[in-house]
């Protein structure tokens, strides 16, 4: 048709598309279930959540403790790199920059491992956990988080790869370098920025 370029349509396109990183869909209202493991059972009256590594006070919430600490909340979108992106989703719980104000990273202190109660974890440059960038959420839309989604508690980066949101979260270990953890080991992204379609080793 007249008038109309590919460049143009491309780029009407990525316009109408703005909410989706490259590569991605819409998975609507569902919310697909990833785990690499069998949900576990984790009961909250021994359920603890520690900040550890290098910081200047190790320190260790329990379930009332994690609670006296300021209530934050995360509204947007999060994206798998299974290609699924759900978006408006509500997340309640607190921020990761109030667990770091009491612990207090030390000057060395560049990454983190975050390790669930499975084993299972995931490597992140600290300043994609700080900022109000990253939480500690117990509650989605409101309700109790699920087991399978990663309840009571688990941990959310929505502005990176889903997989760096490590469910049944326990604990946070400060380091000065940084080390893979699971997916990372098998072949995915140390870091995983999905704007930049960073899904596996290798990739920008
Ligand atoms: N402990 C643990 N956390 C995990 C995973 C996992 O297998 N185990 N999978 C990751 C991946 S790949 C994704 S996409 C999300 C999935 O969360 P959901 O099951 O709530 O959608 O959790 C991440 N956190
Ligand atoms: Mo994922």
């Amino acid at each position: 048709m007249a008038g109309f370029t590919r460049g143009f349509t491309g780029g009407a396109r990525r316009g109408g598309d703005q909410r989706l990183p490259p590569g991605q869909y819409d998975t609507g209202s569902g919310w697909p279930v990833l785990s690499a493991e069998l949900t576990p059972h984790v009961d909250l009256d021994t359920w603890t959540m520690t900040i550890d590594g290098l910081v200047e006070k190790e320190t260790t919430w329990d379930w009332p403790g994690i609670q006296t600490l300021p209530s934050s909340s995360y509204v947007g979108d999060i994206h798998c790199v299974t290609t699924w992106s759900k978006f408006d989703t509500t997340f309640a719980g607190i921020s990761v920059d109030s667990l770091l104000e009491v612990a207090r990273p030390t000057s060395e202190a560049t990454h983190v491992l975050a390790v669930s109660t499975t084993g299972y974890t995931t490597n992140l440059p600290i300043e994609d956990i700080t900022d109000g960038k990253a939480w500690i959420v117990w509650e989605f839309d409101g309700k109790p988080l699920t087991a399978e989604h990663g309840g009571p508690v688990r941990m959310l980066v929505p502005h990176l790869y889903f997989w760096k949101s490590t469910k049944w979260i326990t604990r946070i270990t400060l380091m000065d370098h940084d080390e893979q953890g699971f997916w990372e080991r098998n072949g995915y992204h140390d870091r995983g920025d999905p704007w930049l379609e960073q899904r596996y080793q290798g990739d920008a």
